[in-house]
């Protein structure tokens, strides 16, 4: 763990839910003076057990530090607990782990710059117990300069990743990231769903999913290319036509099994139309143009 030297009023953490409580207890590990505040009180005694200096109010714990990370529930509960104390910003820096939205990173950066603050906005892609190791990765945007100026704290935390620029883009990319995390879920749960309908235990199917899908990651940078160049013919091994067909046969599957199918026929549809619109021997990379298409309706 490394030694946070550059905060010479130390650092304050705003909410002490599961991600909070381990954010403060790998900074106070760190020998930075750690100062907590959280809505319902209970949550601080354990940390002040273990060093950290609890304050009453969020304008005190942002008041009595040169930083404050907020990670709360949602961008709510950021304006609720922030906004009412916008004369303590002057001369601060405020980093937000709070999972929210680009455009809701955007604004909360223009409203502490606007009270002479510093603004950093952070993805958090790790679970509380990945907080401390290098396997945690937190994207950053925002200001460069909070961002260097407090990289030895930041990187105590966890992998630190900077996206110049727009203050947007660390949660744009952490969106992104849970989406295809999410498709990974869905996919897993309706795979189980399906394979368990044969008497297959799902701790049996998962040590036959994983290697299959690790082995199908091997097909996104080609995926990746066609989509930058428009052109998803190239590269391509499994053509849109033949996925279209095989696809079907996934639906009859679950529908016979007696098992939903609502997550299925999105992409369904999706396929059908990218058939229709010509992309018969394309690659499935053909389809963002339906995802990109607001209007895209699955029928
Ligand atoms: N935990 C995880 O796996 C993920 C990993 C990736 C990042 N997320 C995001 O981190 C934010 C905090 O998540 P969390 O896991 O700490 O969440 P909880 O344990 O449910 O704690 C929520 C804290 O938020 C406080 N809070 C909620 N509403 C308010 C409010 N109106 N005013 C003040 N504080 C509020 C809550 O306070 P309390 O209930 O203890 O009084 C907790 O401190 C989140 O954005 C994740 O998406 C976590």
């Amino acid at each position: 763990m490394k030694e946070v030297s550059n905060n010479d009023r130390g650092i304050s953490i705003i909410g002490l839910g599961a991600m909070g409580t381990a954010l403060a207890k790998t900074l106070i590990k760190t020998g930075v003076p750690v100062r907590v505040w959280n809505r319902s009180p209970g949550k601080i005694k354990a940390l002040s057990d273990e060093g950290a200096v609890p304050t009453n109010t969020t304008e005190e714990a942002i008041a009595k530090s040169s930083v404050s990370i907020v990670c709360v529930s949602d961008y709510n509960a950021v304006r609720e607990i922030i906004f009412p104390f916008k004369n303590s910003i002057k001369g601060k820096t405020v980093i937000n782990l709070t999972n929210g939205t680009p455009e809701q990173a955007r604004e909360l950066a223009r409203w502490v710059h606007a009270h002479s603050g510093e603004y950093l906005d952070g993805g958090i892609m790790a679970i509380p117990p990945m907080i401390g190791t290098r396997e945690a990765v937190i994207f950053y945007s925002g200001s460069l300069v909070a961002f260097e100026k407090n990289k030895t704290l930041l990187e105590s935390l966890g992998t630190a990743q900077y996206f110049e620029g727009d203050p947007g883009l660390a949660s744009l990319y952490d969106l992104s990231l849970l989406i295809a995390m999410y498709g990974m879920f869905s996919g897993f749960l309706q795979a189980v769903a399906l394979s368990s309908t044969g008497g297959v235990k799902a701790t049996e199917f998962t040590t036959v999913v994983i290697p299959w899908l690790k082995a199908m990651t091997q097909t996104l940078p080609i995926n990746a290319k066609q989509i930058d160049s428009g052109d998803y013919k190239q590269g391509v091994v499994s053509n849109l036509g033949m996925q279209t067909v095989a696809y079907q046969n996934l639906v009859d599957a679950c529908k016979v099994a007696g098992i939903s199918i609502e997550l299925m026929l999105p992409l369904k549809a999706m396929f059908e139309q990218a058939v229709s619109n010509g992309h018969t021997e394309g690659d499935i990379s053909a389809l963002i143009e339906n995802i990109r298409r607001p209007d895209f309706q699955a029928k």
